[in-house]
């Protein structure tokens, strides 16, 4: 697209949004400042390097065998920036702990230290890209349908381990970054069938949690993530939401909202508010899920507008970390980074511009007609004028110019594996 015209647009938008007393320009800066954390698990199906034949266990599934997945430390990196270089801003990367740089020995998840992450560390500075880490229980010979709720000790322990070390190896990242990595805790523990043993297995976890738990560190966040239910796991899953919400409000962690981990009909934008009230911040893993947990790419639909217009208007930016969570193995993979990314940066360019002040003065009035009337016509504003603005001072390709950059890409590299 023309710049020129893309400016000429810009400036009609800019005019448009002040007539409903909306700062356009303080709307860019906001969403500038709105780091994602790119998980970089969509790269290779959630294979990590531990073992290149691992089966992805723990009731997760990446349908799809589109070519060109990335089978190593290298592929994995280099998709990450081509796929970075399709999204405006400045990123995290969330990576698991079976993504470790082990150089073909094998290291056991209760043996991984920081030295494993060192040269992520390295790379995530070399290229402005934050790093964020998650402990990872599924994939493994001791996973089987309980890690940390087992009632075998030694397999706990193993788990405790496990868990423990990624804690220390998230805080050595947030120390090298000087900025706190986000620690994600999620277990797929849970039973297919009906058990008669619920609180017992809960509260299994629950000490396993506080062993976990007991050291203090200044460089990480520890978050807590629930589910619903997972394949294999239909009857019952030890970390619900009650259970963490309740572990996370009494011993101040951060709870992970994961879009797809709720039923169906539940609003996840609801929880902000209430989140907010209780504990001090919250992590989002936004999905898309289509009858369960998919992990379909994340598009702009309602849930996730409601979403990010749940955290504008609760002013929480800076107290809700924003990660992608999702694996589809059935389209060119870097393709599915762009369009979620941009996708998640849409919903929060459009909550930005919310006309926020006159909507809540509309409804401190009771003018309710009024309220509802200016909230349909927010939906038409020329939002999109912005976003290709904000896509063109960032460098990146504006509107769906990126597709045959991809594509391009696809035929060199990714065709080829
Ligand atoms: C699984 C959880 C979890 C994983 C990643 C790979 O249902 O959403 O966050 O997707 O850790
Ligand atoms: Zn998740």
């Amino acid at each position: 697209m023309k710049e020129e015209l893309i400016k000429k647009a810009y400036e009609i938008a800019v005019e448009r949004y002040a007539a409903v007393g909306v700062d356009v320009e303080k709307a860019l800066e906001q969403l500038q400042k709105i780091s994602l954390s790119l998980h970089c698990w969509q790269a290779d199906d959630v294979t990590g390097f531990e073992n290149p034949d691992s089966v992805l266990s723990g009731g997760i599934q990446a349908t799809g065998n589109y070519p060109g997945k990335a089978r190593n430390i290298d592929e994995v990196r280099q998709d990450i920036l081509k796929a970075a270089s399709y999204i405006p801003g400045h990123h995290r990367l969330n990576l698991h702990a079976t993504y470790g740089d082990f150089k073909g020995k094998f290291v056991d998840r209760d043996e991984i230290e920081p030295k494993h992450f060192e040269s992520w560390m390295q790379w995530g500075k070399e290229h402005g890209m934050k790093l964020d880490f998650n402990s990872t229980s599924f994939s493994h010979p001791k996973s089987g349908s309980l890690s940390l709720a087992n009632p075998d000790k030694e397999i706990r322990d193993f788990w405790i381990e496990h868990t423990k070390r990624c804690r220390a190896i998230a805080d050595a990242m947030g120390k090298y970054q000087n900025d706190p990595c986000i620690m994600n805790l999620w277990i797929h523990d849970g039973s297919k069938d009906i058990t008669v043993n619920r609180l017992y297995y809960r509260q299994l976890l629950k000490n396993s949690l506080d062993e976990i738990f007991i050291k203090k560190y200044d460089n990480e966040k520890d978050c807590i993530e629930a589910k619903l239910f997972g394949i294999g796991a239909e009857s019952y899953t030890v970390g619900s939401y009650d259970f963490y919400l309740g572990y996370g409000v009494k011993n101040n962690k951060i709870v992970t909202l994961d879009t797809g981990h709720f039923h169906p009909t539940e609003s996840i934008a609801d929880k902000i508010s209430s989140l907010l009230l209780f504990t001090s911040e919250i992590m989002l893993h936004v999905s898309r899920p289509i009858r369960w947990d998919s992990d379909h790419v994340t598009i702009m639909n309602d849930d996730t507008l409601d979403l990010a217009k749940e955290v504008v208007r609760c002013n929480a930016l800076s107290r809700v970390h924003i990660g992608l969570d999702y694996f589809d193995a059935s389209i060119n993979r870097i393709g599915a980074y762009v369009i979620g990314a941009r996708a998640t940066q849409k919903c929060l360019i459009q909550a930005l511009l919310e006309p926020l002040a006159q909507l809540r003065k509309y409804e401190a009035n009771e003018q309710f007609f009024e309220r509802l009337a200016l909230l349909e016509e927010a939906k038409s504003l020329p939002w999109n004028a912005v976003w290709d603005m904000f896509c063109l001072k960032n460098g990146v390709p504006v509107g769906e110019s990126f597709i045959p950059e991809i594509e391009k890409y696809e035929t060199a590299i990714t065709s080829k594996r």
